[in-house]
């Protein structure tokens, strides 16, 4: 299946693999790329020579296009930005804040910019200030998550945007890319279902946790604090979630998430870890490989298709 996104990243199939810190490094990137889709190297918190690291590592056992995705909030952010245009990245994908003042300097060394929005407003700014492309996140998706759903979010950043528009939240098989596709987008990234394919580096334990999961055992922790943050619940969201209602404060609340990714991904703590997910965790029952994935989401979205290409 040919689409604005599959040419634009030089690519076979219209899937993109999330940003997903701690999850997202080398081995499950070069893995997705492998297969045929865009893998991404998760820079999350991590020092800009880890990144340089990461990117070198998958470089030696892929000679396909793989991105990175710079968490905004990092205060590692600048000098990842840095790395990225000296490695010679081909796609940089962002999260969780305005890539803005990165945008010249990544043109310049001529990496394909794709932001990742949950907004209308941000996907009409990320164009203007020369993006190639938008990933619109909806709701749906594991960790931190905008308001808006992606069913009624696609659509309208199709509406108001020219460049081609990325579907995320709640896709994880090939009737979720056929809907994105109807939605008007060019291409999807999926998250939660990686995390549990079997080139993922995540303790078992995390991905048993996903692969158990029913569609309500997700929980929104954060709304107060203003970084609401998608996970599958257990005794840290209980808790969390407790001491939220009663109006504890940010750094009170603060320290039940403080490391709780890496004891998720690392120690297969599911009591008191992060277990970031997305609401598609209630559809995701197998563990794949990511060429295996990614062949059944193609065929079962290109069925339901019609084997048409709309895109064309
Ligand atoms: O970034 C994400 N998802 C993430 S980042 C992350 S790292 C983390 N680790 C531990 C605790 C908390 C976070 C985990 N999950 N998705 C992309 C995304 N970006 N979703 C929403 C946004 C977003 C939000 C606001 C994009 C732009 C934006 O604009 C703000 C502005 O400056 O106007």
């Amino acid at each position: 299946m040919k689409t604005d996104i599959t040419r634009l990243l030089n690519i076979e199939y219209p899937i993109i693999q999330g940003g997903m810190a701690w999850v997202a490094e080398w081995h499950l990137a070069s893995a997705v790329s492998n297969a045929g889709g865009l893998g991404i190297i998760g820079a999350a918190n991590a020092p800009a020579e880890w990144v340089r690291d990461q990117i070198r590592k998958a470089k030696e056992v892929t000679d396909k296009p793989f991105g990175v995705n710079i968490m905004l909030m990092s205060p590692h952010a600048d000098e990842v930005a840095k790395v990225v245009a000296e490695e010679g990245v081909k796609v940089v994908t962002t999260g969780a804040g305005n890539p803005e003042k990165y945008m010249e300097m990544w043109k310049n060394a001529g990496i394909k910019v794709i932001p990742v929005v949950a907004s209308v407003a941000m996907a009409k700014r990320m164009e203007k200030m020369g993006a190639d492309a938008v990933v619109a996140e909806g709701t749906e998706s594991g960790g931190h998550i905008g308001e808006t759903t992606t069913l009624v979010l696609v659509p309208q950043v199709c509406d108001a945007v020219n460049i081609p528009v990325i579907a995320a939240g709640g896709i994880a098989d090939g009737r979720g890319l056929a809907a994105a596709m109807m939605l008007g987008a060019k291409g999807v990234q999926i998250g939660t279902h990686f995390v549990v394919t079997k080139e993922s580096i995540v303790h078992q334990n995390y991905k048993d946790c996903i692969l158990k999961a029913k569609d309500i055992d997700t929980r929104v922790c954060g709304r107060s604090t203003g970084h609401p943050v998608r996970s599958i619940r257990n005794d840290m969201t209980r808790e969390y979630l407790k001491k939220e209602a009663e109006g504890a404060s940010f750094e009170e609340l603060e320290m039940l998430t403080l490391g709780g990714l890496k004891r998720a991904v690392i120690d297969g703590d599911t009591k008191t870890g992060s277990l970031m997910a997305g609401q598609s965790a209630g559809l995701v029952n197998n563990e794949y490989t990511c060429e295996e994935f990614i062949k059944k989401t193609m065929e079962q979205a290109e069925k339901l298709l019609g084997k048409c290409d709309i895109n064309e």
